[in-house]
């Protein structure tokens, strides 16, 4: 808890340290009422800082000091200074040598930061500033130093005892306990820092790099978890060849270690050489994972390995260059899981992801650029914005350069900054080098916040046969930001005549045609382009993968629309046609139900839908994603005033008339799928997510049916499959459907079958968190006092809590307030335990402008609560103050 006013950082503060650490020697202590943390640091003043000695300012929180000596020399508290956040002490040479010995309590640290315990194994969280919750230290990533660690621990309870790099010397102590200490070859901020100790198994591969060196590769569980791990090895091994061959990346250590732990705040962490993962991205079998879980796996190992490059190797200056790391990181990952899967769908859900979570986050109090300029808590900025924009930023430089270009760039990037902490400029300063280009304009990605639009209107000449596309761009003010630059847009495009076919592209000026899809450059305000030779008036394909991040707009009407789907070359504009299709109708039925008139479906997205199932030689994948109708957080983002109500009951009206339309090929499809399913064993590779997520979005439309061979099929999967995607859309179905009987049925065996295995428990939670039936609220209040729930631990607050302020809309929106209400004593409550998980959980409460005025002030009038509520983390602080500016 603070205790002092927070304080702004800003960015243009920054100044290089004052001293560096080349040696940092570690001891740790491990008992069961605390640790005793002894650190020797290596130290000398940065010749970049000029001469002089100004007192030495470690970091450090929550730490009991016991012993402190400069050059062994005992320093008794008249030779230092001590705040709750900082030790000043005062040098006397160049070259000096800090000891330090504090206490710390991991056995009671709930806040999941620094050295804490998850059931019974100890473990680390570090990045952003938790190191200095361990011991007193330089706690930022530009001072990079060489760590030995060793950890003791009683033997028994503690068989495993890990630490970043090799394992150089082990043994038994006296009284049952034992010791290891661990070196790091490799300079690392401490952020990068980690020690485990448990008693833990682990599952042992290898992989032979490029230049034939052995690795062993390790992934430590608990017992009862060692046959979930073959998946996330699987993983590990296509990631480390992956990076081989995109990137010329090679591993650098002779281990790489991931441990699983139950209780972590994010997904995982990318310690060099020991990755810690939250056990909900490591864990994957059949029986206990669903096929979205086993991609989640495999993207987060692939995501934390490639970070020993893109964030280890080369790291980042400050905190406010954390993109630099992560939007790059994010982009190779999803690349990554590109080329192992389907590309066009991995498109489409990321896309679909971003724009309604991200492009909320841009429109709200929390907005801020890729590179934010200021912030009071960092562990606030781990955001959609610093990840998924960061990635389509490092993404857009992918495409103006080609792959060939970025190529170049990244070699530069790595060998010119190989164990250097730099800044988001220094990665494209690499860029513009490697290919002799200027970023210059571009680089305002990552210093001005908000979504662009971007308007598009065509105008065609047929006695010239040349057709104009204006496009003009404009940005909305962002907290501290009121006016905007043109950003450069690369817009991705083709023509499409009157078959479908792309023509040829050629522009004004250009002597001949260059291909039949090619990416604009978008820089002005306003700028035309005009193509020649154009036969006949074409339809434009635009912005083709998303290529940048902003809103389009074009006058598409509904059968250009239609067209669109079916005839596109691009798959991603296919869908995304499909799902502006949908969006049109969806508002016009919600217009009709703001007015009190009868709600009408537009036959034209029946017709449409009906032609995609129809199409054996669609990618069933491709299926699912385009009957999948714009979600209602989607259709919320898009809203100028957002009217839950009426845009639940519109979509839930064209499901309901969907299921109906085509129940015929729904039902064909469904049974084909499920009958593959029932004949072959659960494999986790695309053409079978794909054939399991057509059937599963089929019978969530069938059941909306009355019919009864329906709901025997829902209960005949539900009890017969051999995995949990299958198990768990029967569940999802019937926990959203009228029957009651069934659903409290299946919903106790579930439970009862799985009540072991608290990944499993979670999805549960989040089934019924989200359903939107009427009594959500009661029902996540019971579900609150069922014995496997626990505030204390991240996932189960995410899976109950997140889900149902998150993905159900109409209970959280309760015209009474009380989802708010709710809500708001949640994250009161948490900001005492654990104060990065509080913050989190109250985004929802932060877009209280997208609501009509009634709701408004009962959103405000809850952040009001929460600031008055007592001491506030400086989390909950920053989110809440922001959120009322
Ligand atoms: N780098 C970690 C983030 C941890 C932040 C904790 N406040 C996860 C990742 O992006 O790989
Ligand atoms: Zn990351």
């Amino acid at each position: 808890m603070r205790n002092e006013q927070p304080k702004m950082i800003y960015l243009k503060d920054y100044q290089a340290p004052e001293y560096l650490i080349d040696e940092t020697h570690l001891t740790f202590e491990l008992f069961e009422d605390h640790t005793l943390v002894h650190a020797q640091l290596v130290m000398r003043r940065n010749p970049a800082r000029g001469a002089g000695l100004p007192p030495l300012v470690l970091d450090g929180q929550q730490l009991e000091l016991l012993a402190l000596a400069l050059d062994g020399v005992e320093l008794t508290a008249a030779d230092y200074q001590l705040s709750d956040s900082q030790l000043t002490l005062q040098p006397k040479a160049v070259s000096f040598v800090v000891d330090s010995s504090v206490r710390i309590h991991p056995e009671s640290n709930t806040a999941l930061e620094g050295l804490y315990k998850s059931g019974s194994m100890f473990c680390t969280q570090c990045e952003a500033e938790g190191f200095r919750k361990i011991t007193y230290y330089l706690d930022r990533p530009d001072v990079m130093s060489k760590f030995t660690t060793t950890l003791s621990g009683e033997q028994h309870k503690y068989p495993v005892l890990l630490s970043n790099g090799n394992l150089i010397a082990s043994g038994p102590d006296d009284n049952g306990r034992h010791w290891a200490t661990w070196e790091d070859p490799f300079m690392k901020p401490a952020y990068l820092f980690a020690l485990v100790a448990g008693d833990l198994w682990c599952v042992e591969d290898s992989f032979t790099t490029m230049s034939q060196r052995e690795v062993t590769l390790r992934i430590y569980v608990e017992p009862e978890n060692i046959d979930k791990c073959q998946h996330a090895m699987d993983s590990l091994k296509k990631s480390m060849r992956w990076d081989e061959e995109v990137y010329g990346r090679e591993y650098d250590l002779d281990i790489f270690m991931i441990v699983a732990v139950n209780d972590f705040n994010m997904g995982a962490m990318e310690n060099k050489g020991l990755n810690i993962f939250n056990s909900s991205c490591v864990l994957a079998r059949a029986e206990t994972a669903t096929d979205a879980a086993h991609q989640r796996v495999e993207g987060v190992v692939a995501h934390e390995y490639f970070h020993n490059w893109s964030g280890n190797r080369v790291t980042c200056r400050d905190w406010f260059q954390l993109s630099l790391k992560e939007g790059f990181t994010v982009f190779r990952d999803a690349e990554f899981s590109a080329d192992m899967n389907s590309r066009t769908v991995k498109r489409i859900e990321d896309v679909a992801f971003l724009r309604t979570n991200q492009f909320a986050e841009d429109a709200g109090p929390m907005a801020h650029p890729v590179r934010p300029d200021s912030f009071i808590e960092i562990s606030n900025f781990y955001t959609l914005t610093v990840y998924e924009k960061g990635s389509e930023v490092v993404r857009m430089i992918h495409t103006l350069l080609g792959a060939e270009g970025f190529r170049k760039g990244t070699d530069l990037y790595f060998q010119r900054h190989d164990g250097q902490a730099v800044t988001c400029d220094d990665f494209v300063k690499a860029m513009e080098d490697a290919n002799g280009v200027e970023l210059t304009q571009f680089k305002r990605w990552y210093s001005q916040g908000g979504t662009p639009r971007l308007a598009v209107s065509e105008s065609y000449d047929a006695a010239n046969q040349s057709y104009s596309l204006t496009f003009r761009q404009s940005c909305p003010a962002t907290p501290g930001q009121s006016e905007k630059l043109p950003f450069v847009i690369p817009v991705e495009l083709g023509l499409l005549n009157g078959q479908g076919a792309d023509l040829p592209l050629r522009l004004a000026g250009e002597p001949a045609a260059q291909g039949t899809t090619r990416v604009l450059s978008v820089t002005e305000a306003e700028q035309v382009f005009t193509f020649v030779d154009v036969a006949e008036k074409p339809l434009p394909s635009l912005l083709r993968g998303l290529s940048a991040p902003v809103k389009l707009n074009f006058a598409y009407d509904r059968d250009q629309l239609m067209f669109l789907m079916q005839h596109d070359s691009d798959g991603f504009n296919r869908w995304e046609a499909g799902q502006q299709l949908a969006v049109q109708v969806l508002q016009e039925l919600i217009g009709q139900h703001q007015r009190g008139a009868a709600l009408v479906l537009d036959q034209r997205l029946v017709v449409a839908l009906r032609t995609v199932l129809e199409n054996p030689s669609l990618d069933q994948a491709m299926v699912a994603e385009m009957l999948s109708l714009p979600s209602e957080a989607y259709l919320t983002e898009i809203s100028e005033v957002a009217d839950v109500e009426a845009i639940h009951t519109a979509r839930e009206f064209a499901r309901q008339q969907l299921a109906e339309s085509l129940f015929q090929p729904l039902w064909q499809r469904y049974q084909a799928n499920r009958e593959v399913s029932r004949q072959s064993a659960y494999v986790a590779e695309a053409g079978h997510f794909a054939r399991r997520s057509l059937q599963n979005i089929a019978l969530s439309y069938l059941l909306l049916t009355a019919r009864p061979e329906v709901l025997a099929a829902c209960l005949e999967q539900y009890d017969s499959c051999d995995n949990m995607t299958e198990r768990l859309a029967a569940l999802a179905v019937l926990v959203n459907s009228a029957h009651e009987q069934e659903r409290a049925k299946a919903l106790a065996v579930f439970a009862e079958h799985f009540k072991g295995n608290p990944l499993v428990m979670d999805q549960w939670f989040s089934v019924q968190a989200a359903s939107a039936l009427p009594g959500g609220l009661q029902r996540v209040r019971e579900l609150m006092e069922h014995p496997a729930f626990t505030l204390k631990n991240p996932n189960k607050v995410r899976a109950l809590i997140g889900a149902f302020a998150g993905q159900n809309l109409v209970n959280f929106h309760s015209a009474d307030g009380s989802g708010y209400r709710f809500l708001a004593d949640m994250v009161i409550t948490l900001n005492a335990l654990n104060p990065q998980i509080a913050a989190r959980q109250l985004a929802p409460l932060t877009r209280w402008r997208k609501y009509d005025s009634a709701r408004q002030a009962l959103m405000k009038a809850e952040l009001e609560r929460i600031l008055a509520s007592g001491e506030l983390s400086s989390d909950v602080y920053e989110v809440v103050s922001k959120s009322l500016a």
